[in-house]
């Protein structure tokens, strides 16, 4: 069913509102994604909650990266999760207990909790487009001069120790790290993963969210093994056998996005910015000659333990529109408009093929449409002159931020809002749209 999508919002209205939730979500240092659901520092989140609070206060804005990239282990890694000290002990699983982070012999920061395994690197373009949002104030303080050394020291991490496939591409070892949590994309290669028994852990998620909304106990019992082995060899990437090693082109394209500006923040600081330029160009040739499937019009995922491609449709392989110079643009445009996505001609972008067999409007990653991927492929259209589309995505991205009370997730077809309200990076992404 075709959506028609409200375009009657109150502009001024909902820039207060996202304000609002952005500030309630502030803890004096960093931005919880959500007070119930999420109530720690989450590494992408914190990327997208910066380039929307660099439109209310920049100097906010660098505070939430810093205080992410304040998180850095010694050897580059940013940990998907920074552990917030003043939120009650068990508020949320897996916290600190489990990671252990002070254990490993890896070189966990020693000043706060955080977990061991990464996100998605949004934050070189974040801190890139939170520079210019007060270059003065930046300046001042000195923002890109102290996050350059540890936004390359991030991206050399993710080369070197996590170039698992061989190819040049960024693996992700957990679905976690995709940030896309249960998309039908880890099905397959999940299989594999004997789950942890069901009484040794306990879900702290469903005392906020449906059940129906979340993931399933049996993916919980693999997420827990999958991060206990890690954990359990020194979150060492050389040592682990890990059960599950993804390419990912979601990951690899903000990656790329990520490097483009940090050859720009190199720039302003007299750096040479050649070798960030190289670098996001041999992501993009290894990415399109590795990920991409012309059957498909789509990127897949790459299985790294069978060496296979993973023949689910989801908007990860869409992400890479944002990608500047992609040869296979015209032809990604086409599927992010077609039947599959209908971007523009449903609620937000859906996160996974809505012809699929495995969509589900209001679970999670498994169909319902996130502002965060939204904005990206909202970048992507417009970066590739699909400006009507865009507008329409924005229009339904802003429509359904004011009408779900900035949901979490929104069901591509009927517009309800799921998972938690007053979610930050709605709220930031909103901000962002409206700037
Ligand atoms: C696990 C915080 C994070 C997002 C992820 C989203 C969800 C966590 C969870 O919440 O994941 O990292 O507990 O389900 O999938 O993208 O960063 O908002």
């Amino acid at each position: 069913v075709d959506t028609t999508v409200d375009t009657t919002v109150d502009v001024e209205r909902l820039r207060r509102d996202a304000t609002r939730v952005l500030l309630g979500n502030w803890t004096g240092s960093s931005t919880l994604p959500s007070r119930t659901l999420y109530p720690h520092q989450w590494s992408w989140d914190s990327a997208f909650i910066a380039l929307g609070l660099r439109h209310v206060s920049p100097y906010r804005a660098q505070r939430e990266l810093e205080s992410m990239l304040g998180a850095q282990w010694a050897d580059g890694r940013l940990p998907h999760i920074a552990f917030h000290q003043a939120t009650p002990h068990g508020a949320y699983f897996p916290g600190p207990e489990f990671w252990r982070s002070g254990d490993s012999g890896a070189g966990a920061p020693a000043g706060v909790p955080t977990s061991g395994i990464v996100q998605p690197p949004v934050h070189a373009l974040a801190a890139w487009e939170t520079h210019l949002a007060d270059p003065e104030e930046s300046e001042r303080r000195g923002f890109l001069a102290r996050v350059h050394p540890r936004l390359a020291a991030w991206h050399r991490y993710l080369s070197k120790r996590r170039g698992l496939g061989g190819r040049g591409l960024a693996a992700i070892v957990h679905p976690w790290e995709s940030g896309m949590d249960n998309s039908p994309a880890w099905d397959a290669p999940l299989a594999r993963v004997v789950p942890a028994p069901a009484g040794t852990f306990q879900r702290r998620d469903l005392d906020h969210a449906d059940v129906g909304d979340r993931p399933t106990d049996l993916d919980y019992g693999r997420y827990v093994r999958l991060a206990a082995d890690y954990r359990d060899h020194d979150y060492d990437d050389g040592a682990t056998p890990f059960a599950f090693a993804v390419e990912d082109p979601s990951f690899n394209a903000l990656l790329v996005l990520s490097e483009h500006a940090l050859a720009r923040i190199a720039e302003v600081l007299d750096l040479d910015p050649e070798p960030h330029e190289a670098r996001a160009a041999e992501l993009t040739a290894a990415m399109v000659g590795t990920l991409y499937d012309p059957d498909a019009g789509l990127f897949l995922c790459r299985d790294l333990i069978n060496g296979e491609p993973i023949r689910e449709y989801g908007a990860a392989g869409l992400v890479p529109l944002a990608v500047p110079g992609l040869p296979v643009a015209g032809e990604l445009l086409r599927t992010a408009l077609g039947e599959r996505f209908r971007v523009g001609r449903v609620h937000l972008v859906p996160s996974y093929d809505l012809t699929g067999h495995a969509f589900e409007p209001g679970r999670y990653w498994r169909g319902p449409g996130w502002f965060n991927v939204s904005w990206l492929v909202h970048r992507g259209l417009i970066r590739h002159g699909a400006v009507g589309q865009a507008a329409a995505l924005r229009a339904s991205m802003l429509a359904s931020a004011a009408r779900t009370g900035f949901a979490e997730y929104v069901d591509p077809h009927s517009g309800e809002g799921h998972g938690s309200r007053d979610f930050s990076w709605t709220a930031a992404t909103t901000l962002d749209l409206l700037a």
